[in-house]
């Protein structure tokens, strides 16, 4: 049962180098915080991936709401990464045809195939979108987080959407690193559950975001990773804030593998 194994007692279980990789990281620096960069300001995430780096395992971006966006941002941001070991992860949920999302993958501006090690994808467009992501050029390990649900209210998916990503999931286990998800959708060990909507003391915002506590996402919903952003981002100690979600996340995870 997945819920119940540690992270370290899941790594042989993993068939994507990146899921290795995360799972080594989250082992070692105890912690399954990946914050939200959404920032849009290149200097704002450099320092904020700075500030918070001691205390994650992935920073997410969506690197097209930077302002100033130039290339030249990518080079500190893999330092930084390097350094605090934790891995790049760019939210680009692509769903077009394969040639398309190929393009938007390893093209453009953005070059994501390049520096982001993780990216997410919807499952609505089905396989292209998955072959694409495999063939394009750019860095050899690569993994993908495949959109199963949703954080905000009023969305689409529903059970048969669920059903059919899981099952396309399993169609491609060196290239699908875990699932985003609200809920403990799979068993499987060697699949990560990524959960975003995550917030102390805060239900929702004012566009349909809705959030439930860290020890909520990890007791009750399954969650592997969490993904906080404006919990951290907004905070006046973004570092601080950041120890404060690792260490509650990282306690929740140990009441729940212990037997
Ligand atoms: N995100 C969600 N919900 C989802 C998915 C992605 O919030 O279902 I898939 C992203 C959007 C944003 C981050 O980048 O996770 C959450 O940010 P806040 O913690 O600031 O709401």
């Amino acid at each position: 049962d997945r819920l119940k194994l540690s992270f370290e007692k899941r790594i042989p279980f993993t068939k994507n180098l990146v899921a290795t990789e995360l799972l080594k990281i989250m082992s070692s620096k105890q912690t399954t915080l990946c914050v939200a960069a959404d920032l849009t300001n290149s200097t704002d995430i450099l320092n904020l991936a700075e500030q918070v780096g001691p205390h994650i395992c992935a920073l997410k971006t969506h690197i097209d709401i930077v302002d100033d966006f130039h290339e030249n941002l990518l080079k500190p941001l893999k330092e930084i990464a390097d350094r605090h070991n934790f891995i790049l992860f760019e939210d680009r949920k692509f769903a077009d045809i394969g040639k398309t999302v190929e393009l938007q993958y390893s093209k453009g501006v953005y070059k994501i195939s390049s520096w982001a090690k993780l990216v997410t994808a919807h499952s609505l467009c089905g396989k292209g979108v998955l072959d694409a992501i495999k063939g394009a050029e750019g860095l050899e390990n690569r993994g993908v987080f495949l959109l199963a649900e949703l954080s905000a209210a009023g969305n689409l998916i529903d059970e048969a959407y669920v059903k059919k990503t899981l099952k396309l999931a399993e169609e491609y286990p060196e290239l699908i690193v875990g699932l985003v998800s609200q809920n403990p959708l799979t068993n499987n060990p060697g699949l990560l559950q990524l959960t975003p909507g995550v917030q102390i003391d805060t239900k929702s915002d004012n566009l349909g975001q809705q959030y439930n506590s860290p020890e909520i996402i990890v007791l009750e919903k399954g969650a592997d990773i969490a993904v906080v952003g404006r919990g951290i981002t907004q905070s006046n100690q973004p570092a601080v804030a950041a120890l404060n979600y690792k260490n509650i996340l990282w306690q929740a995870y140990l009441n729940r593998i212990k037997q």
